[in-house]
Formats: structure tokens, C-alpha cells, sequence
């Protein structure tokens, strides 16, 4: 084996070396689940795209196989770059993709299972008919901007419907397509949505999610109890945001609801590093998962030197909040499976200005599980009116910048010597008329190699700490720290590299360095054992 790789994960989804990005075309198909991604069979950058695939019985542990689909017709000799699954309703699965083609222009191909009776469909073959849609002159669709269809869901007029993600001059696009054959698709005059100033959409998801429920709907469920959300990723700035609203079948356009923000400065799936994902619905367990891909932090010359880029998060089942105002996410209970022995505190009081190391875990490989009461509200600092974003408030009151309430919370991949952390923390500030949570991953002493981006993350955190405890969960596995507040709420991703605290020489701490006391009410670590990936 090649020497010792510290920054390895043990229990994310990664491939033994090389690229990955995007997910692509998961699915569940005969009990198995199936996650296709973006993949450089040559190297440690991004280029020389296939879909590579793997599968798996239960999302945790999974058997790779030869890549599903590669360059092999003129419609995608350039490349073949994202796209989705659809499970038809006689239960056989239809992969749309992009291809790239000779003249580098973005065009979008179908796949279908060679022998529907591999459970691990395997062999993939292309349609003859591809591509089954096209830039041209006529539909004024710009050549390089016009990728990753999504799944497709069929209206009550029996067509079946996509959105594929574009632009026009800055103006983002969802372009709509319908088809009654799935072979035929005519581009509506309409895009499903646009919005002015976000740039291009890269791998748009639209989905219905149930009102007063966790549970998930297939993708072409429709009906009263149902919201939808649009998620897309801004080529621009490199994030996931998704709005919730309403779908008008009638018109074939999506409304975001009042309140709801298009771009950059609306809702995100997750605060860190987190792109390109996709959910899908998983029947076996009536619930939607979604996947991201996570990139690294570290410099191109390190990647190469190491000989791997990018990571897909734990999957998460992700439903509608209560409030109807934005989504919950929580990794899937499978994961829990890897939970070895479990370090359990009682209920205590936690200082201002005081921390402890929680020992006995495998403090590079563990799920930290911790919550928080505040009994002091009244003490919270202030919130200027100006500090209106989070992630620039995160930066500016970092894990050391002492507080009244907070900032409190866990210190990951810790140093013995504390030379090295990543710091996980709550602030509680007095807003106009209510308690305002921030929740911040702070990266800047994470490690010592500076080549690394250390940026700081944040967002505002929608709990009341009058009523609700403050909880944190951490899935921590070498080089990756996922961060998920009031349970699942606020979800946080972050890669870092320490250079000391690595392997056994990793630390867990809970600090709190505000002035005033909080309660720690549960506190729950485990050592995680090694999925099965490869
Ligand atoms: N990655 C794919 C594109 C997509 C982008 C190419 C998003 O299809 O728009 O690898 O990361």
C-alpha cells in the first residue's frame, strides 16, 4: 500500500485515487442503492470525465464497478457531465446526462440499463437517437451554458417534464422541457424559473417535499400536501442555495414563496463547502436523500502530491420544516451503524471560560453528539444591526474572541498543545425583538500548513433558545468536520488538514468561551469504525 495517507476519510464516500465531483443519477433500483459520480480516470484535477459508479445495500459500505457511462458517441465525445435518473413507472431507470460534443457544444443524452436484470445494471447503452436535446439557432440556447437535466416528473396531462440548467447573460435559467415518449422534448417558451444576477445554474433539483412530514414523496407526487423546492448551484459563487414555494402545473412555472430569496444570499443546503448535489426518492424507506460533493481545501499542488480531490458528504434525508420557511437535514440513520463504543457525559454545568477534553474516542473518527441549555439569556450580547451576515460575523468573532453567551461549543481535530483545532461554536445575541443563534465553523488555526483555505463559515441558526436546547452534531473523520446545528437546521461542511492532530494524536474538546455558564444537557461521543468503500 502507498504510505500513510493522514487526510484519507474513513467513513465518506471516496474512491481509492484520482478526481471526483458531482453526484450524479442516484437511485435506489431492486434494494440496491446506486451512486454514479463525476470521476477522472486519469488524475487528481478535474478533466477526463466518466461516470464512475458504485453500489450499495445500505449507503454506508459500497462495491465500485466499472464506470456506467463514458465518451463513446459524437453526441458526448468531449465529456460526459452531469445528469439524473428517472425511474419510469413500470420501475425501469433512464439516465439523462450531458454530453459534450465535437464542436464543444452542451447537449443532453439518454442511457438505459442494458439487462434490467442486473441488479447492479452495470452496462449502460446509449440511445441512437441522442441527442435528444440541443442548442440551436432557433431556440437561442447559449452552447456552453446549458447542462445537468434534472430527474423528470409527469404531470396529471400525462407529459413528462425537466428542467436543465442555463443562462442568459447573467440572468440564471431553469429551461423547461416536456415530452410524452421521453424520447421527444420540446423546450417550453417559458423557463420553470429564472432569476436576474445568479449566473449560470449548474445541477438544478426540483422536488416536492410533504407539508407536516419527514418522510419523502416520489419526484412526480403532486397535490395539496405538498411544497416544492428548487435547489440550484451557482457556477459564480460555488454554493447550493434552494428557495421553497409552490408549483402552478397549470402555468408549468415555480413561485417561490413571500420571504424566500433567490441567489446567493438565500437559503443553502449547507454554510461550508458543499456543491453539485442531488436528492433522490427512496422508496424502499419513503424518504429523500440527498447527496453533495465536497471539494478539498488544500492547494492543487497538495492534491496531486497526494494523489485524490474530493469526497461525497454522508448522505442525509432531508424534509420540509414546520415553519414551511426552509428545509431539516440529518445524516442517514445507516451511518449510525459505524458507531463503536460511546463516551457519555452527565448533565453539568459548562463555565465561561472554561473547556475539558472529552477522552476516550478516536477523536479523528468519531460522532459527537452535544446539546446545550442557556439559562443566562438576558446576559446575550447585543446584535448590531449592521452585522447582517452571518459568515462575516463568524470571521469577526472567531472561536477566540471571547463573548457573554458563547462562544461555546466543540473543538475538532485538536493538537495536544492546541496548536492546531477546528473550532465548532454557538453565539447567542439580543436581536430587536428576539434571541438570535449564530452558528460558526472556524477554520483559521485548523492547521499549520497555510497553503490550505481556512476561511471561517456561518449562518444564522432559526431556533429559540428561550424554548428549544441548542444542540450540535459533529461527524468528524480526518480531514473533514460536518457540522449539524438544531438538529439539522444548519448544516456546516469544512475540510482541514492538521498537520499534528492527526490519528491518535487527534483531541476532542468542549470549550466555552463566553463569560457566562451553559448548560451541557447531553453529551454523547462514539469512535467510528471504517465503512467499507472500496
Ligand atoms: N460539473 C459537471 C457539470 C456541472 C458541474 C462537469 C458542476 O455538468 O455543471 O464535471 O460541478
Amino acid at each position: 500500500p502507498p504510505e500513510h495517507q493522514p487526510y484519507r476519510t474513513s467513513f465518506h464516500f471516496q474512491p481509492p485515487k484520482n478526481w471526483i465531483n458531482d453526484p450524479n443519477g442516484p437511485m435506489i433500483y431492486r434494494g440496491l442503492y446506486h451512486l454514479l459520480y463525476q470521476y477522472n480516470t486519469k488524475g487528481a484535477t478535474w478533466g477526463n470525465i466518466v461516470w464512475a459508479h458504485s453500489t450499495s445495500t445500505d449507503l454506508v459500505n459500497w462495491t465500485p464497478h466499472e464506470p456506467a457511462i463514458y465518451p463513446s458517441q459524437t453526441s458526448d465525445i468531449n465529456g460526459c457531465w452531469s445528469g439524473s435518473t428517472t425511474i419510469l413507472p413500470w420501475g425501469t431507470p433512464v439516465i439523462l446526462y450531458t454530453g459534450i460534443d465535437p464542436q464543444n457544444r452542451q447537449v443532453q443524452n439518454m442511457a438505459m440499463p442494458k439487462n434490467l436484470s442486473d441488479p447492479y445494471l452495470r452496462e449502460w447503452v446509449k440511445s441512437p437517437k441522442n441527442p435528444l436535446m440541443a442548442p440551436t439557432a432557433a431556440n437561442q440556447i447559449n452552447v456552453s451554458s446549458f447542462r445537468d437535466p434534472t430527474t423528470a416528473w409527469l404531470g396529471p396531462d400525462g407529459s413528462w417534464r425537466l428542467i436543465v440548467g442555463s443562462k442568459r447573460y447573467s440572468r440564471g435559467l431553469a429551461i423547461l422541457y416536456r415530452s410524452k415518449d421521453f424520447f421527444h422534448w420540446v423546450k417550453s417558451q417559458h423557463p420553470l424559473h429564472s432569476a436576474e444576477g445568479t449566473g449560470m445554474w449548474e445541477c438544478p433539483d426540483f422536488f416536492p417535499v410533504l407539508i407536516n412530514s419527514k418522510l419523502g414523496v416520489d419526484t412526480s407526487t403532486m397535490g395539496p400536501d405538498v411544497k416544492y423546492v428548487l435547489k440550484l448551484s451557482l457556477d459564480d459563487t460555488k454554493h447550493d442555495y434552494y428557495t421553497v414555494g409552490t408549483y402552478n402545473i397549470d402555468k408549468d412555472i415555480y413561485i417561490p414563496d413571500k420571504g424566500q430569496v433567490d441567489g446567493d444570499s438565500g437559503l443553502r443546503y449547507d454554510y461550508g463547502k458543499f456543491y453539485a448535489s442531488k436528492t433522490f426518492f427512496d422508496s424502499a424507506k419513503n424518504r429523500r436523500i440527498l447527496w453533495g460533493w465536497i471539494n478539498e481545501s488544500s492547494s492543487v499542488n497538495d492534491d496531486i502530491k497526494k494523489g485524490w480531490a474530493g469526497i461525497q458528504a454522508i448522505p442525509r434525508a432531508l424534509w420540509l420544516d414546520i415553519s414551511q420557511k426552509q428545509l431539516v437535514q440529518w445524516p442517514i440513520r445507516e451511518i449510525e451503524k459505524l458507531r463503536g463504543n460511546e463516551v457519555r457525559l452527565p448533565k453539568q454545568v459548562l463555565k465561561g471560560g472554561f473547556s475539558f477534553e472529552v477522552s476516550g474516542v478516536t477523536a479523528s473518527q468519531a460522532d459527537v453528539e452535544v446539546s446545550f441549555g442557556i439559562s443566562e439569556l438576558a446576559k446575550a450580547e447585543v446584535l448590531d444591526p449592521s452585522w447582517k451576515n452571518p459568515q462575516a460575523l463568524c470571521s469577526k468573532k472567531g472561536a477566540l474572541v471571547d463573548g457573554s453567551l458563547g462562544p461555546f461549543g466543540v473543538l475538532a481535530l485538536a493538537s495536544k498543545g492546541m496548536q492546531e483545532y477546528t473550532a465548532v461554536f454557538f453565539r447567542i445575541f439580543k436581536g430587536h425583538d428576539k434571541y438570535v443563534v449564530l452558528m460558526c465553523s472556524d477554520q483559521s488555526r485548523s492547521s499549520l500548513n497555510n497553503n490550505n483555505d481556512k476561511t471561517t463559515y456561518g449562518a444564522f441558526l432559526n431556533v429559540d433558545p428561550v424554548r428549544e436546547k441548542l444542540s450540535l452534531r459533529c461527524l468528524i473523520d480526518h480531514s473533514i468536520v460536518e457540522s449539524f446545528g438544531g438538529e439539522g437546521k444548519v448544516c456546516i461542511s469544512a475540510r482541514v488538514y492538521p498537520t499534528l492532530a492527526i490519528d491518535d494524536k487527534a483531541h476532542l474538546h468542549v470549550f466555552n468561551n463566553g463569560t457566562q455558564n451553559v448548560q451541557i444537557t447531553a453529551l454523547s461521543a462514539w469512535s467510528m469504525k471504517k465503512a467499507r468503500i472500496y
